[in-house]
């Protein structure tokens, strides 16, 4: 099943048969202090800077998430999309549960944008997938019934389900919708990332629909966080995981090995490709810090 994501120009696809997408995940002040304080203080140009760094390492899709105790959201979201736009060409997944916050940074992104996200809750899916289907959206649907979170894949199958099928009755097609197995970390319950993986195999199976991970979630509370996310983002790669928000910068080069390792990356070309670019980036990046 291909997911297609577009800005007025370009189109990423999302596809178990085609190499892995990385949604950047930096553009999140809960996930990022720094840019906390460049909200507040209006900084676009750390906005700016952010986004072009995720793209210059292999990000094809930026999440944009505003929300800060200090930020009016709903003004803020389409300041940053804008400014974000200004320096990149790539499809953008707007990042809230607000409607109104949604409806905000979709208004300023053309083409094709994913949205971030709905739950299977009732009154999420009836304010949100609305709103997906008018403007023709993506949306990721985390599998998150009534009573929250499910501890078994079986449930969170279901709900994956509930939510795929309420959409259908709305008109919208399954393609359109990626599904996220809801990655918890290992650092509380030793099973955590063995329902996550089997969710996605069972999703996978049932729907054929493409899948989200949250990659960095599985080592919160660790140390060494970097080898338990890459072991983690192999795994659910090789379950049909088919993109995740992450850090690209951290995680790239475990993608681009493991699509090489998939046979997704003929004649490593992507995989070269991302080291000659990183390459440079990184003695780029080290000669500015000096
Ligand atoms: N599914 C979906 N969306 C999501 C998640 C998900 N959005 C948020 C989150 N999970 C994915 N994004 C992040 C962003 C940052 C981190 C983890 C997940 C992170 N940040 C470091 C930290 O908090 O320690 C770095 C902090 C810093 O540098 O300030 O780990 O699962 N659909």
């Amino acid at each position: 099943m291909n997911t297609i994501l577009k800005t007025d120009k370009k189109e990423v696809v999302i596809s178990i048969d085609k190499p892995f997408v990385i949604i950047g995940e930096k553009l999140n002040p809960t996930g990022f202090k720094k840019l906390g304080q460049a909200l507040v203080d209006q900084d676009m140009e750390f906005v700016k800077k952010l986004a072009r760094r995720q793209v210059d390492w292999g990000a094809e899709v930026l999440d944009i998430n505003v929300g800060h105790p200090q930020v009016e959201e709903i003004r803020m979201m389409p300041r940053v999309v804008e400014a974000v736009r200004s320096v990149v060409d790539v499809p953008l997944c707007i990042d809230s549960n607000d409607p109104g916050i949604l409806e905000a940074g979709l208004k300023a992104a053309p083409g094709k944008p994913l949205v971030n996200s709905v739950n299977g809750e009732e009154k999420q899916l009836a304010s949100v997938l609305p709103i997906v289907k008018d403007r023709g959206a993506v949306v990721i649907g985390l599998t998150i019934g009534e009573e929250g979170i499910p501890k078994t894949a079986e449930e969170r199958l279901k709900a994956a389900g509930a939510i795929i099928e309420r959409a259908a009755k709305m008109g919208i097609p399954a393609e359109d919708i990626i599904i996220d197995p809801l990655v918890m970390t290992v650092g509380h319950d030793s099973g955590a990332a063995l329902v996550t993986l089997k969710t996605i195999e069972l999703v996978r199976r049932e729907y054929g629909v493409n899948i989200n991970l949250g990659a960095s979630n599985v080592s919160f509370g660790l140390p060494d966080r970097h080898s338990v996310n890459s072991a983690f983002l192999t795994l659910a790669m090789q379950m049909g995981a088919t993109c995740s928000i992450t850090d690209p910068v951290k995680l790239g080069s475990v993608v681009r090995s493991t699509d090489l390792l998939l046979g997704k990356d003929i004649n490593s070309m992507r995989f070269l490709k991302y080291f000659r670019t990183t390459e440079k980036l990184r003695e780029l990046e080290a000669a500015e810090a000096k």
